[in-house]
């Protein structure tokens, strides 16, 4: 039976020698919960990193930290020290870190650390591989594994793989800055489903694939090579029940019981009768917006002065990446902001700001949630933000605000709350004061809501949807009936060439038997294509047919003066050896008079676009314009043309960055079949990478050889990579 393999920086399982003993305790972590039932399932495996550092460990306490990890089902990849500064503290938390929330002052673009982590990345794909059988899934979790999909595949293509960013994605002006831009994305590319907490963070994903990489878009998902990937947001949610549970059980404690915290809690409340606490939790990252919540919290005592001495704000911050340079200042600034405000305006009886450097164990964590009359959850960047959904889920009695900052991944799921800018001080002051003062009513009808969606969607669901998701994902990959041309099937078609009697080699033009040009004019024939051509056309019994798109003068211009088959327009002409130009269809072209203003319309506002007029076509290229505007132009263009194209009798090509209007009773399947309808051949070959091409491939007898330029879904028997293979293909196939 197939299992699913976990992968992630870190295993859900913490590891500690006391006193020589090691002592494996499971975590309780939003991302462990979620995976709980797809971890225990059959036998699922999670994969990651320890956390003890391999020259800390004997021979006997690494076989010890194994089978420890194994009763867990977990495997460990083994890391070193120098692995951990380099590849974490390095690559992930000092560029990709701070470039993806925005903080590009903070980004250092390292090559050591670059180079550690490509090959921690390996090291992650050395252990998977060694654990997952054919047909397995896999999914990979968050920015310090980018490149292990693409590592995966490569190795064995019938993985499921899904990946998932538990971070914010840049906007693609961001991304370009990454030295190692392209290989993040190939990397990412591996997976065949990429999922994202918000719809923002795709999108910019999808954005930065389609700028720097040659892929086909449409909507979510991405054709690549002969896959396509999707990419989708999936909104994480918590252990719903876990919280709300353990914020009822709360309320059971008897006095004796209670923690030194929730003492103070008690007294604070005590000693006021309007008494409030404003609730902070955070890691120490400078993308959470600590700085800044302290000082609208002094903004907003010192706007509204009535509140001195009866709020507090309880500060609760985890210690995080303490050896990374920028973490330590910030630790330093929020340690000074503190001090100087408690200096301030503290009296006697009052201290504004209660400050924890600590991580604290579940149960305070809820006494805090539980007696909280707001939380401000404010980060400057987010990827999703699940202390703000935890709060949430402890409020059994349906009171409490949640003041929460618009640029948390959370904000586009929570729209109760109230939603702020983390940089606008003074509308943070006034939100604070509009929740202390906010009606029970409202507070209870905004929090109802809340809880509604944040129960049904909790972490098990998130896990389930994603995974459900991959599944459609990798069934949605098109069949590959097209195979790759191996030296030995090469060989048998020369072989083939050169004892049959009649042969016809039926070739595309431009994106076959020359590249892509900026402007199509430019694409004339080299030397060395027409000697081969030339070479091919003078073998006994063998005609050359070039097929294509072109206009007739155009094609005329080139190879009029030779003697080979031509097909232009999409099969509108033909001229065949020795012969004159014959129409195919009657065909009237007077629809350009509505057709060409739209064309022009769009183009005037696409910088890049041009019009190509042909006889019985127009075209509409866009591959000099920016990718995302061609995307939008070229989708809006598709709608305005289908509303114009007069009962079928006009189509629209949807080429290689190319939208061509014509007549719909053209193409290359009629032209091909008028080719070979009176005469015999024995050897024919089509080759083209354009999709209009498929009509040629599709109406040749069974017995032709078909072949795609691009390994891309087709009809075609066969495919080669690119088309600078394809001259040296028809070379070897003629020559023996
Ligand atoms: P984080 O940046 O770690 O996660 P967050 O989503 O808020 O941020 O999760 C923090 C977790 O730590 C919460 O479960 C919280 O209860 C716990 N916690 C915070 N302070 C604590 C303390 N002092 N003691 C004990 N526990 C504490 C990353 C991304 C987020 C994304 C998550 C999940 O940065 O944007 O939401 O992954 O994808």
């Amino acid at each position: 039976m197939n299992k699913t393999v976990i992968v992630s920086n870190r295993l859900p399982v913490d590891l500690k020698y006391v006193d020589d003993n090691l002592v494996a305790k499971s975590s309780s972590g939003g991302l462990a919960t979620g995976m709980k039932s797809v971890h225990s399932e059959g036998n699922g495996i999670w994969i990651g990193w320890s956390g003890l550092a391999n020259e800390d460990m004997s021979d006997i306490q690494k076989l010890e930290v194994d089978a420890a990890l194994a009763n867990e089902k977990c495997v460990a990849v083994p890391l070193s020290h120098t692995d951990i500064d380099n590849y974490y503290y390095g690559f992930s938390n000092t560029a990709l870190w701070p470039l993806f929330h925005y903080f590009q002052a903070y980004t250092e673009f390292e090559l050591s650390h670059w180079e550690s982590y490509v090959e921690v990345n390996q090291k992650f794909a050395d252990v998977v591989l060694e654990n997952v059988n054919d047909g397995d899934t896999v999914w990979v979790h968050d920015y310090q594994l980018l490149l292990l999909p693409e590592l995966l595949r490569k190795k064995n293509p019938t993985l499921t793989i899904g990946f998932f960013l538990h971070i914010p994605y840049p906007s693609y002006e961001l991304f370009r800055t990454c030295p190692w831009r392209n290989e993040l994305l190939q990397g990412m590319l591996g997976a065949d489903l990429i999922g994202f907490h918000t719809y923002d963070y795709a999108r910019h994903f999808i954005s930065s694939v389609g700028r720097i990489k040659d892929v086909e878009i449409n909507f979510n998902e991405i054709s690549y090579g002969n896959r396509i990937i999707k990419v989708d947001s999936f909104p994480m949610g918590i252990d719903y029940n876990r919280y709300h549970n353990a914020a009822l059980e709360h309320d059971k404690y008897p006095e004796d019981s209670k923690s030194e915290l929730m003492k103070s809690i008690d007294f604070h409340n005590r000693s006021n009768d309007e008494s409030k606490l404003i609730l902070s939790i955070d890691r120490m990252d400078y993308t959470k917006g600590i700085p800044n919540r302290i000082k609208s919290f002094e903004y907003f005592l010192n706007k509204y002065p009535e509140y001195k001495g009866k709020v507090r704000l309880v500060m609760l911050a985890v210690p995080s990446r303490e050896n990374v340079a920028q973490y330590q200042l910030l630790k330093r600034e929020t340690d000074e902001l503190v001090g100087r405000i408690n200096g301030d305006l503290s009296t006697i009886s009052w201290t504004p700001i209660w400050y924890f450097y600590r991580s604290l164990p579940f149960d305070e964590l809820i006494d805090l949630y539980v007696s909280s009359d707001v939380a401000m959850v404010t980060p400057v960047r987010d990827g999703m933000n699940l202390v703000a959904k935890e709060y949430v889920a402890t409020r059994t009695k349906e009171n409490g605000v949640l003041i929460l900052s618009e640029m948390a991944g959370a904000a586009k799921e929570m729209h109760e709350a109230i939603i702020v800018n983390p940089n606008n001080f003074d509308q943070i002051a006034d939100s604070i004061k509009m929740a202390l003062e906010m009606p029970a009513e409202e507070q209870k009808t905004r929090l109802e809501a809340l809880q509604k969606r944040i129960s049904r969607y909790d972490v098990e669901r998130w896990a389930g949807e994603f995974l459900k998701a991959l599944k459609v994902a990798k069934e949605a990959v098109p069949v590959q009936v097209a195979k790759k041309l191996t030296p030995n099937k090469i060989e048998e078609i020369a072989q083939h060439y050169k004892t049959a009697t009649k042969k016809l080699l039926l070739l595309d033009y431009d994106g076959t038997l020359v590249g892509f040009k900026n402007n199509p004019s430019e694409a004339r024939p080299t030397q060395e294509l027409y000697d081969l051509l030339d070479k091919i056309n003078s073998d006994e019994n063998t005609e050359v047919a070039i097929i294509s798109g072109r206009d007739r003068k155009t094609l005329e211009g080139w190879f009029g003066h030779k003697n080979y088959t031509l097909v232009t327009d999409h099969g509108a002409w033909l001229r065949k050896i020795g012969e004159d130009w014959a129409a195919l269809d009657h065909l009237k072209s007077s629809w350009k008079e509505n057709i060409r203003p739209v064309l022009e319309a769009f183009t005037d506002s696409t910088p890049g676009a041009l019009i190509e007029e042909k006889e019985y076509s127009l075209a509409w290229h866009y591959r000099k314009a920016d990718a995302e505007m061609a995307a939008l132009r070229t989708m809006e263009l598709k709608h305005v043309l289908k509303s114009l194209l007069f009962n079928n009798s006009l189509s629209v090509l949807d080429g290689n960055k190319v939208l061509e209007v014509k007549n719909s009773n053209i193409n290359k399947g009629r032209a091909a079949t008028g080719i070979i309808s009176n005469t015999k051949y024995d050897f024919i070959f089509a080759i083209g990478d354009d999709w209009t091409d498929e009509f040629m491939f599709e109406e040749l007898p069974e017995t032709a050889y078909t072949v795609k330029v691009g390994n891309v879904k087709t009809v075609a028997n066969y495919f080669i990579k690119d088309n600078t293979e394809v001259l040296g293909l028809l070379q070897r196939i003629t020559t023996l």
